[in-house]
């Protein structure tokens, strides 16, 4: 650990990188990890470092779309396990939704101490880590294809933070709804969900949480009118307009 004063002005992004790196040190995080986070950055940085207007809106339609759902299942990776290993806990336990730790770099132990992270976070179970419920979707080419088949193999929806493009588009093919959380807004995978969330998940996820608390309440019905009055690829425009207006506003000092 090292010293970050609270009077940095970076002191929270610093706080972030340093979670990271330490879940590189316990084997949670791929080296490879530790690079799609400074992309992440990049991008965050455009944003403000805040939750726009448009992530939000991702937020609760999102929430609606895992409420809905009949098994929903939310996807760890190494990112996730080590940004927010407490909160993604206490969303799945919200929404009902299975863990399954499925990883872009596959790694056996990795997997394992993926798992235990979660379980000590409060996880009473997570799936993806047992052989024998293993099977392989064809339609993914990376090491992701090998997904539990309790969990991603029969869900109907899936949450996939911080993922690759490959298998998003590969899983909608299969039929399944898809939510993402991703600060690049051009990405495949923010491109081809049903729903994107443009937010780092240090914020989307707690957000989440709450929102997932507030609309366990409401009725099927209204969950289907948050889920219809959504469109994803007018968001995403959106998310970039307000992107671009930054910049702009920015280079005119
Ligand atoms: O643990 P593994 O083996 O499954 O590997 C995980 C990584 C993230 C290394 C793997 O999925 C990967 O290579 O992902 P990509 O293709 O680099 O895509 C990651 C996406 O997440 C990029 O579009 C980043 O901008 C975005 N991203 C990075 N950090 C954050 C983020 N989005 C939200 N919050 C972040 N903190």
């Amino acid at each position: 650990m090292s010293d970050i004063l609270p009077t940095h002005p970076r002191a929270e992004s610093l706080r972030i990188r340093e979670r990271l790196a330490d879940g590189f040190r316990a084997g949670l995080v791929a080296p490879e990890g530790l690079a799609a986070h400074g992309r992440g950055e990049a991008f965050d940085y455009i944003l403000g470092e805040q939750t726009t207007v448009q992530a939000r809106r991702a937020v609760e339609a999102a929430v609606a779309m895992l409420l809905s759902a009949r098994r929903p299942v939310i996807s760890v990776n190494g990112n996730v396990a080590a940004l927010v290993p407490s909160e993604v806990v206490r969303l799945a336990r919200a929404v009902d939704a299975a863990l399954e730790v499925n990883l872009f770099h596959s790694s056996a132990e990795r997997e394992e101490a993926i798992a235990g992270h979660l379980r000590e976070h409060g996880a009473e179970r997570v799936l993806g880590v047992e052989p024998k419920f293993s099977i392989q979707i064809s339609e993914v080419h990376s090491n992701r294809r090998k997904v539990d088949r309790r969990g991603i193999a029969a869900a109907d929806v899936v949450l996939v933070p911080l993922e690759d493009g490959d298998r998003t588009e590969a899983l909608k093919k299969l039929g399944k709804g898809l939510i993402a959380i991703d600060l690049n807004p051009m990405s495949r995978t923010a491109q081809a969900a049903d729903i994107t969330i443009v937010d780092n998940i240090v914020r989307a996820l707690p957000l989440m949480v709450k929102t997932a608390e507030r609309l366990s309440r409401k009725s099927r019905v209204e969950l289907r009118k948050i889920l219809k009055s959504f469109d994803n690829s007018a968001n995403l425009r959106a998310t970039l307009g307000f992107m671009f207006e930054r910049l702009e506003r920015l280079s005119r000092g």
